[in-house]
């Protein structure tokens, strides 16, 4: 398959795509290769994974610039996701030895709970964070004994194969990570069904992880789904409106708002609507679009013509309140756009009109819609009418109400005053149809392990 980089809609490589014999060998190699792997002493299953993030950070640039050319990321997230993945191996290479089990009282003789791999992981990934949501299930995949196969979303599988190269460089067994390009329908729904493969973590659109929780469920294999998202960026009339403004547009623009988390919906107390949408707007019209390489750009292309088709449909017979620039000609650019709710809209009713549709589905672009809301329950009412809830932002100088919100809010990742979403440290996932189970943080190591209970008689 033609690779492509959407800045310039040119082809920078082939790569061949899998089929299912391919996918088979992958398996079969990483299930000859598990029983090594799991007896691999802590300390050096946690020497090797160290080993690897320090190869990862020598060649920080170079993974940076495939993420760039390959999925249009902007140098300045590059290199943060390049740092992300460093921290992530490091972050789970110290789980081995700190794995110590539990021994728990019990009349009559010893008992001893231990946590055991899972065996072969498959973890599909898509093309939005190529390197960065690969190694959250990678790092903790290997730190807990297992062995994993990675396939790549179609259009962007070269940080994955240099990091497979990486971890081979670094003295990872053969077998233990294997990057296998392919189709989704081919080689992803190989994965899902193959009887060896005992885990798939997924990481895309919600249609798809749907599909993969019920082919997995007839096999009782287990499952990590990261989904979609329809985040609420939610301000109040007393916080500090200049700076819940100013950092609204990365919210949802970053990455080209190609990212589950993307504060998409921005929700503004009534007495301060009107206010905060000149302000994000002036915020909007000053973002700096186009070349990633250029360290000033603020937001690079969509991945594909056809994502921005998709992405277009949503704002067609619109009238924007506010548009940012992006360039013309080759590459897939889309500029930063902001839509206020009409008169009378809603945010609680059915509805079925452009704005509706805006405001209610994942786009998956850089487009973000503004609504009024008239209380604090009216709020919460609003951000928890979604199907999905992965994250959200609540802005305000009232530290009860910052936690009571939190606490209503029906969503996974949530921050107060801050857009962040994402800290390795701490659990990762989200709430209804955004998927099931956490990355990242402590919780991941217990999705790719297995409880194993033993009790010794003494008697
Ligand atoms: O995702 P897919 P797409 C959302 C976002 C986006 C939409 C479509 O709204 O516009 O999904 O993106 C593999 N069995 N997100 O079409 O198809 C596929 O090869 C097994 C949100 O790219 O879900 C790729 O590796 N695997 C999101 C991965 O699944 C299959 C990130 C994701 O592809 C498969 C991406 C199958 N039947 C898109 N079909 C997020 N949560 O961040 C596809 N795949």
């Amino acid at each position: 398959m033609k690779i492509v980089n959407p800045a310039t809609a040119t082809v920078i490589a082939e790569v061949e795509m899998a089929g299912v014999a391919e996918v088979d060998r992958a398996v079969e190699r990483a299930r000859r290769a598990g029983p090594a792997w799991r007896e691999v002493s802590p300390g050096d299953r946690a020497r090797l994974l160290r080993r690897f993030a320090r190869l990862v950070d020598d060649h920080a640039d170079e993974l940076a610039g495939l993420e760039i050319a390959n999925a249009g990321h902007t140098i300045g997230n590059a290199r943060w996701e390049a740092g992300n993945v460093r921290d992530v191996l490091d972050f789970y290479a110290g789980a081995p030895e700190r794995d110590h089990g539990r021994q728990i009282p019990v009349p009559g003789g010893v008992d001893l709970t231990f946590s055991e791999p899972l065996g072969v992981v498959a973890i599909i990934v898509p093309w939005n964070f190529p390197m960065m949501i690969m190694t959250w299930g990678v790092a903790p995949a290997l730190a807990a004994g297992n062995t994993v196969i990675v396939k790549p979303a179609e259009w962007t599988p070269l940080t994955a194969l240099r990091l497979a190269e990486l971890a081979l460089a670094a003295g990872l067994p053969e077998g233990v990570l294997q990057v296998v390009p392919g189709e989704g329908e081919v080689a992803g729904a190989r994965l899902v069904e193959h009887p060896d493969v005992r885990k798939i973590v997924f990481t895309g659109s919600t249609e798809v992880g749907r599909l993969i929780g019920a082919t997995a469920a007839a096999q009782v294999k287990r499952v990590t789904l990261e989904l979609g998202g329809k985040s609420a960026n939610i301000v109040f009339a007393d916080s500090d409106l200049e700076k819940a403004a100013a950092s609204a547009p990365m919210a949802v623009f970053d990455n080209s708002g190609q990212d589950c988390c993307a504060r998409s919906r921005i929700l503004v107390e009534r007495s301060v609507h009107d206010e905060f949408l000149e302000r994000l707007a002036g915020a909007v019209r000053a973002l700096r679009v186009g070349d990633p390489r250029d360290e000033a750009t603020q937001m690079g292309p969509l991945i594909s013509a056809e994502h921005r088709e998709r992405v277009a449909s949503y704002v067609a017979g619109l009238e924007p309140y506010a548009t940012g620039s992006c360039p013309d000609g080759p590459g897939y650019w889309f500029a930063p756009t902001v839509l206020a709710a009409p008169a009378g809209f809603d945010p609680l009713a059915a509805g079925s009109g452009a704005f509706h549709r805006a405001h209610t589905e994942e786009i998956f672009g850089p487009v973000v819609t503004v609504v009024p809301f008239d209380d604090e329950a009216h709020a919460v009412r609003i951000a928890n009418e979604t199907p999905y809830g992965l994250s959200g932002s609540i802005w305000t100088r009232d530290v009860g109400r910052a936690l009571r919100v939190s606490r209503a809010v029906e969503a996974g990742n949530l921050s107060v005053n801050s857009h962040s979403s994402v800290r390795y440290w701490t659990p990762f996932g989200g709430f209804k149809q955004s998927g099931l189970g956490r990355e990242l943080g402590p919780d991941a190591l217990a999705a790719f392990t297995e409880t194993k209970n033993v009790f010794i008689s003494t008697e």
